[in-house]
């Protein structure tokens, strides 16, 4: 086995891979359509695609990769739960020879680099998204607003960067501040109950920015039950831009939707042919994201998953 630092792991050229795909949980239409993503795509090829899943725990999906390591695939491509906790498999597959992609939510880079230490990072830019979401704000809102912020899994590359983008762009309208931030855990249930708890104790709140789509859906029927009316005395942004984003955009509860796109499995799949072809890969691969408002919803309403 190589020592870290060491070069990358090689991978051959073969017709048909056998490659794993760790995913982090399977709890809302984001998750099942990058999986769906995924395996269409492993199914178009031909190839044997070993699919886990870790239900929400960064543990579980610790031992998800380890097995794959021992069951010597051709690759692996890695949505890791959490950047930290997962950033140590990340080494010990490149220890193991085995190239890793890893795909949607980032590891911890200061632990394992996308070109020293896995082939490539594949995603979106969610530090664009969280600043996106507080751009569409500060124009809807004329720069005046109370906002709750509904973060999405602690510790996740998404959460933080989200949570980063947006307060960075806040940072030069003072008449726009976060009066409460608290994660929802990227769920619906999660960002139900935290909303029925925050609405109480900041009844002052305008404006609500949740870091995905679910968590929206779950704060909406929280603030109705305190008697606010979404999109009439309260302006929702959310990140995703799901279909059914789409729909309450245009039924008016919602405001916006950055858009998040999950069907990126082509892509990722090409990344490894390619990088098995020894072309060049850049370190990072972002996928394209639009806006979702009301300019447009419905024109988009296809397109969205
Ligand atoms: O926004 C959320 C999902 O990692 C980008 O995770 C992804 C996020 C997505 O559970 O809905």
């Amino acid at each position: 086995a190589a020592a870290q630092g060491d070069a990358l792991p090689k991978l051959p050229v073969k017709a048909k891979y056998r490659v794993c795909f760790n995913q982090s949980e399977m709890d809302n239409p984001w998750r099942f359509a990058l999986t769906a993503s995924m395996e269409d795509e492993a199914k178009r090829l031909g190839w044997t695609l070993i699919f886990t899943n870790a239900n929400g725990s960064a543990k579980k999906q610790v031992a998800d990769v380890r097995s794959c390591i021992a069951q010597r695939v051709d690759a692996i491509f890695l949505t890791p739960r959490e950047k930290k906790p997962l950033a140590t498999v990340v080494m010990e597959a490149k220890r193991a020879g085995i190239p890793l992609f890893v795909i949607d939510r980032g590891v911890d880079e200061t632990v394992a680099k996308p070109g020293r230490d896995f082939i490539s990072f594949i995603g979106s830019d969610f530090y664009e998204e969280g600043r996106r979401a507080a751009e569409w704000l500060v124009k809807t809102t004329g720069g005046k607003a109370k906002v709750i912020e509904l973060q999405g899994t602690e510790g996740s590359s998404p959460a933080l960067n989200r949570q980063k983008g947006f307060a960075d762009y806040i940072r030069k309208y003072p008449g726009i501040q976060v009066v409460a931030s608290k994660s929802g855990n990227f769920t619906r249930e999660e960002g139900q109950k935290v909303m029925a708890s925050l609405i109480k104790s900041h009844p002052e709140v305008t404006a609500v920015y949740a870091h995905n789509d679910e968590m929206a859906f779950g704060a909406i029927p929280s603030l109705e039950a305190a008697g606010r009316k979404p999109g009439k005395d309260i302006v929702l942004v959310s990140i995703d831009g799901n279909k059914e984003a789409l729909q309450a955009i245009i039924d008016g509860k919602l405001g916006a939707s950055v858009e998040c796109n999950p069907r990126f499995g082509p892509k990722a799949f090409q990344t490894l042919k390619d990088y098995a072809a020894g072309k060049k890969i850049p370190t990072r691969l972002v996928n394209d994201d639009r806006l979702f408002d009301k300019t447009n919803a419905k024109a988009l309403l296809s397109s969205a998953f």
